[in-house]
């Protein structure tokens, strides 16, 4: 592939190119696609950025290796450091992030057809993009439940633990597991909600890639699902996943919050964003 290619839907594979598609009315379902770059401006560290990812400051958590963390069968064996850095990111303590705006202002705007978030911290919610438009490909700390018997377990019990860095059992005597928020773990199914939209990318005219590394399957496939002639755009320090390949795809690299910022100046869209993030 020629990855200097013209477009053959947009007027240009640049910030314009895009930004005047979508002004012309050629986006009118738009997929988003995040992970946790989108949320390190919140404060909250994502894995793999070198010196301030997570993985790189898991050395004091004495984990075997980083992923163990969120490792199903370590868990069982020593669910503290899992609680420990669950600690740090339980929902509540963070503000969502312009980016987090941005795409509530897409769902305002009657443009978003699905959100694919990796991410469990549930800014996206707290930006106010509707529970139907998200699909928490991860899973999120909305829900807890027993390893063993899934018993569900009370969100303000798990919360009082999470405070108190204690960990929480199953109330039923006769299990006892550990309680676990409903996040996925490394070795564990990807919730149904994920595969049973596994073909919205297909449907899209736009899709939005932002702050992931695309390292994690099945979710990294998501962006290769959408149509050829279907621009697909990353907004991310890095360029991952093979995004730019095809001739339709434009690569705006650097931080998501200056670059959905951009690209809503170009879209005529500043005031709107500015606005809605003033309000979150
Ligand atoms: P990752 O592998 O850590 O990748 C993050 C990506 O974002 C990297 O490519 C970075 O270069 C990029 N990035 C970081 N900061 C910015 C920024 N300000 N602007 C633009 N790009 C940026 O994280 P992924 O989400 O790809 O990995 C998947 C894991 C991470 C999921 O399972 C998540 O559950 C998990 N995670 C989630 C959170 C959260 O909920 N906020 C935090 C940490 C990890």
């Amino acid at each position: 592939v020629d990855e200097g290619a013209p477009s053959k839907t947009l007027v240009s594979r640049t910030l314009d190119g895009l930004a005047k598609y979508i002004r012309d009315g050629h986006a009118k379902r738009i997929v988003v696609m995040t992970g946790a770059g989108i949320s390190t401006s919140a404060g909250i560290p994502d894995f793999r950025s070198p010196n301030t990812g997570l993985y790189a400051n898991l050395a004091r958590l004495k984990l075997p290796y980083a992923e163990a963390v969120f490792d199903i069968s370590y868990f069982r064996e020593n669910p503290t450091p899992f609680y420990t850095l669950a600690h740090e990111l339980y929902p509540g303590k963070y503000r969502p992030t312009v980016t987090h705006s941005f795409i509530r202002l897409l769902h305002e705007k009657g443009l978003l057809l699905k959100l694919f978030t990796q991410n469990i911290d549930c800014l996206e919610r707290e930006a106010g993009v509707p529970d139907e438009s998200i699909i928490e490909a991860h899973g999120s700390f909305a829900r807890q439940s027993c390893i063993d018997c899934k018993t569900p377990y009370p969100q303000d019990e798990l919360k009082k633990h999470i405070e108190a860095k204690t960990i929480p059992h199953c109330h039923k005597s006769s299990c006892n597991g550990l309680v676990k928020p409903e996040i996925v773990f490394f070795g564990e199914q990807l919730p149904s909600a994920f595969f049973d939209n596994i073909d919205v990318p297909t449907e899209a005219d736009l899709c939005i890639v932002l702050g992931t590394s695309l390292q994690v399957q099945p979710f990294a496939s998501l962006p290769g699902a959408c149509k050829s002639g279907v621009p697909r755009v990353l907004i991310n320090m890095e360029r991952v996943g093979g995004l730019g390949s095809r001739s339709d795809d434009v690569l705006l690299l650097g931080d998501c919050d200056a670059g959905v910022r951009k690209l809503a100046k170009a879209v005529g869209w500043e005031d709107d964003l500015e606005d809605l993030w003033a309000k979150t």
